[in-house]
Order: C-alpha cells, then structure tokens, then sequence
C-alpha cells in the first residue's frame, strides 16, 4: 500500500464546457478520497510557478494564457486534491496521456482534450506526475486549512495579529 496525495486542476475549458459533473464522475471510479476542492482564479504568477519546469518551452506563453482563463474568457479553475493508494497513476490513467490526440480515447483528455491550431494541448485537466510534484503543487495551490487533514508538517505564523496555519 502506498498512500500518496495527488492535485487535480479542472482547467477552464473544462468549466466553460460544463464538464465538471462528467469529470468528476469519472475521477470517482479511482475510489480515493476527497481532501480539498475550491474554484480557484488563477494569477499569472500562480500559472508559472505550477508550469515552471516548462518555462523554457516555445508553447510556454501560450500554456499560461489557457491556465489562467484568457483563452476560454473565463477566470476560474476547479482545484482538487484526492488522495488513496496509488492514487497518482490511478488518476493519470483515467486522465490519459498529455497529448489529447494520442491519449486513450475513453480517457478524460482522449475524449474531451484538443490541439488548438496554434499547437497548445487544451487537456482539460492537470493531474500530478509524481508524489514530489504532488507535495509542491498541493501547497502552492491550497493553504493547509483548506484541506481536511495536514498532509504535510506545517508550524503556526502570525500575520496582522492573527494566528494561522502554513505549510512548513
Ligand atoms: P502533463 O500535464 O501530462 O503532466 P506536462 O507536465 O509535461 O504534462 O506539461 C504540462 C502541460 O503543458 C500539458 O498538460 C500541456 C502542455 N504541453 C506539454 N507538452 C506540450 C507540447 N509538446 N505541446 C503543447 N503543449 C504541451
Ligand atoms: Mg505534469
């Protein structure tokens, strides 16, 4: 048994393309559970520091442009965290390969993912690649009280007066 945690993004054309309940539905076959959601408004600076392995890529602006809802006109994302046994490759099946033209055709991305004209991969959904990146992309995109449980250490800090919980 191996416990890991895995992100989840529902990008925004999977929002404007009401797949959410679809999307959802299908995560749900992996049987793992659910320790965070919330719609996210992405910054620019958010998108870059989650694609930052990919900055050197010709497809990099254009990437942050899609993440952050230019493209689709619509501000938002769905972010999840799930986590179960195996639940990284559990997810990544379901969501199928990066390229929505090659991925699985029963997969999220193989059924709902396209190529723009311009090349970028509108996938419709992020899943984490490894429990490295699941750690650093779960405490970049949620604050530890917005998870049901501390899956990572965190210490208490105290900004304007008020006590709170960071990641450590
Ligand atoms: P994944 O999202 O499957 O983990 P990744 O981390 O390599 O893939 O890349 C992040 C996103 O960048 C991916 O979902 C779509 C885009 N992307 C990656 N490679 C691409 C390529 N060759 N052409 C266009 N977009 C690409
Ligand atoms: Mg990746």
């Amino acid at each position: 048994m191996a416990i890991q945690q895995t992100l989840i993004i529902i990008k925004p054309d999977g929002l404007v393309k009401s797949l959410t309940g679809n999307i959802i539905s299908r995560l749900s076959e992996a049987k793992l559970t659910i320790m965070g959601a919330k719609v996210v408004r992405v910054t620019r600076d958010q998108a870059a520091r989650h694609y930052e392995h990919l900055k050197d890529q010709p497809f990099f602006e254009e990437l942050i442009q899609y993440i952050v809802g230019d493209v689709h006109k619509t501000h938002r994302v769905l972010a999840l965290v799930y986590q179960g046994d195996e639940a990284i490759a559990k997810i990544r099946d379901i969501v199928g390969e990066t390229n929505p033209e090659k991925a699985n055709p029963v997969s999220i991305r193989g059924a709902y993912g396209r190529i723009t004209t311009s090349g970028v991969f509108e996938n419709v959904v992020h899943a984490s690649s490894s429990p490295e990146d699941a750690e650093k992309e779960i405490k970049l995109w949620f604050e530890p009280e917005e998870i049901v449980e501390d899956l990572y250490p965190v210490k208490e800090i105290t900004l304007d007066n008020i006590k709170k919980t960071a990641w450590a």
